[in-house]
């Protein structure tokens, strides 16, 4: 067996969190880890279906994210969390939910221009002609962590790279 912890991606849309977590996923699986994948755009389309993206929406949205997560360790399941998770205060929230030591920070730090440029859902442009209200990044804030466990600067190396590199920190924490 393992230690069930939980590993929160924090970044803008477009950062690569969701690619980062799915790299870190296939790594763990093939080490015999059980994992499951938490993310926005998933839990956005049923469970927090009903949630906006204003900050109380934005709040509420990772209020039961982090809870759901604590259920998943629960039941000894190591759980990779991608949210954009814009506000300090909804990401704290989440670490005394799960437990300060079963919470590790994941910053995905793609700055803006990029994640504007790459655009894969066209949703940069549609907040840029004001189609899209509160779009992070454009029309609302996103709070840089202040001491993440581990950062992701995806213009120096790909997915698959820091995967690795951040398994290599997780490996020993995973250990009973
Ligand atoms: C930010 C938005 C918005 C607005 C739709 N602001 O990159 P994506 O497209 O595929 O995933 C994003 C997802 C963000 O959901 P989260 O649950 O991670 O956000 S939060 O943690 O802030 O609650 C993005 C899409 O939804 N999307 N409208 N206005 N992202």
């Amino acid at each position: 067996g393992h230690r069930s912890i939980v590993v929160w991606f924090t970044g803008l849309s477009g950062s690569g969190k969701t690619t980062i977590a799915n790299a870190l996923e296939e790594i763990l699986f093939e080490r015999g880890y059980h994992t499951y994948i938490l993310d926005g755009d998933t839990l956005r389309n049923g469970l927090n279906n009903d949630l906006d993206f204003s900050k109380e929406g934005r709040k509420e949205n990772i209020r039961r994210a982090g809870e759901v997560a604590k259920l998943f360790t629960d039941a000894g399941i190591v759980v990779l969390a991608s949210f954009i998770s814009p506000y300090s205060d909804d990401r704290t929230w989440v670490k005394q939910c799960v437990g300060e030591d079963f919470f590790y920070e994941i910053y995905v730090d793609t700055p803006l221009e990029v994640c504007e440029a790459r655009d894969p859902r066209g949703l940069y442009s549609k907040a840029r002609a004001g189609e899209l209200s509160d779009f992070t990044g454009i029309s609302a804030p996103y709070e840089e962590p202040v001491a993440p466990f581990f950062i992701v600067k995806t213009l120096q190396e790909t997915p698959q790279e820091a995967a690795q590199r951040l398994f290599k920190e997780l490996k020993p924490l995973l250990k009973n």
